[in-house]
């Protein structure tokens, strides 16, 4: 996986798109590659997972346009079907994710982000879906997660101009959680993960698949569904052990993800 890093530590993995003399754009092999960590994560069953990218500019300044440039109808096809099978899985992981967006997320790279669960930005982020400026349409879900994320008035202004919009500008539409000085992201980000994954781990992975399907469906399906994952964790140890010590007046011992 040199075209991706894939790191563990405190329960928390890093991915790292790792090609930072193309700003990491990405191409087939780092798609697959990515497609790799992503199934790892899920089988190390890490609590939380980060995403960002290599070097001081770039998260990800979107799909490799030279490599895009000269594919046959074929290709496109494979490249379409790879990118939105491996953003799905990102989307997919039973765990939080949170895009580290420490420059460029262009296209490509800001469908990335919007793939994962919370973005922390760098001052210097940039973010846009520059497409309809290269005769396409956003391709790996920019249409429908950015209209998701930030509302339809805005994803369409983003999309219909392809102009950028710096992180101050995420801030205010939505688009990011909260943005720091270059320096400060990757700590914040992995003072995020640390808290998520200090938590009960079967209510943190219910309580995403609860907004993330609920979020497709009407209100009282939604609530439904809710219930069903509340009830859930009445089934695990860690329930036992958080309320208990709750009402011990203690703190509850380490999370055992039982
Ligand atoms: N693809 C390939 N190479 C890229 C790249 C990209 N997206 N972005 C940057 N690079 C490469 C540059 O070509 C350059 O390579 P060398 O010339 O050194 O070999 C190197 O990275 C450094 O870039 P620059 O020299 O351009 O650096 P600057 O600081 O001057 O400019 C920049 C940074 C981010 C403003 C500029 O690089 C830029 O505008 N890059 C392109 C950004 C962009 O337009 N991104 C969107 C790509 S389109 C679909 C699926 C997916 C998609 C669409 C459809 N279907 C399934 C239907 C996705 C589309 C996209 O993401």
């Amino acid at each position: 996986m040199t075209n991706v890093l894939y790191e563990v530590a405190d329960q928390v993995a890093t991915i790292t798109i790792n090609r930072p003399e193309a700003l990491n754009a990405l191409n087939g092999d780092v798609l697959k590659d990515l497609g790799s960590a992503v199934a790892q994560a899920a089988a190390d069953r890490v609590r939380a997972v980060l995403v960002t990218g290599a070097g001081e500019k770039a998260f990800v300044a979107g799909a490799d346009i030279a490599a895009m440039a000269t594919m046959t109808p074929r290709e496109a096809q494979a490249f379409s079907e790879l990118g939105n099978t491996v953003f799905r899985q990102v989307e997919r992981l039973p765990m939080p994710t949170i895009a580290v967006v420490n420059g460029f997320a262009l296209g490509g790279g800001c469908e990335l982000a919007l793939s994962c669960d919370v973005r922390l930005a760098s001052v210097k982020a940039v973010f846009g879906q520059p497409e309809v400026g290269l005769g396409i349409t956003p391709g790996f879900g920019g249409t429908q997660r950015l209209a998701r994320t930030v509302g339809i008035g805005l994803a369409k202004e983003i999309i219909f101009s392809g102009r950028n919009i710096d992180a101050t500008r995420a801030l205010a539409i939505g688009l990011v959680n909260s943005v720091y000085e270059p320096a400060e992201l990757m700590p914040a980000a992995l003072k995020m993960a640390a808290g998520i994954a200090a938590k009960a781990p079967v209510a943190v992975r219910a309580a995403k698949a609860a907004i993330n399907l609920g979020i497709q469906t009407d209100i009282d399906s939604g609530i439904a569904l809710e219930a069903a994952y509340f009830a859930t964790c009445f089934a695990t140890e860690d329930q036992t052990e958080g309320m208990t010590a709750f009402v011990e007046k203690r703190k509850p011992a380490p999370f055992q993800d039982k």
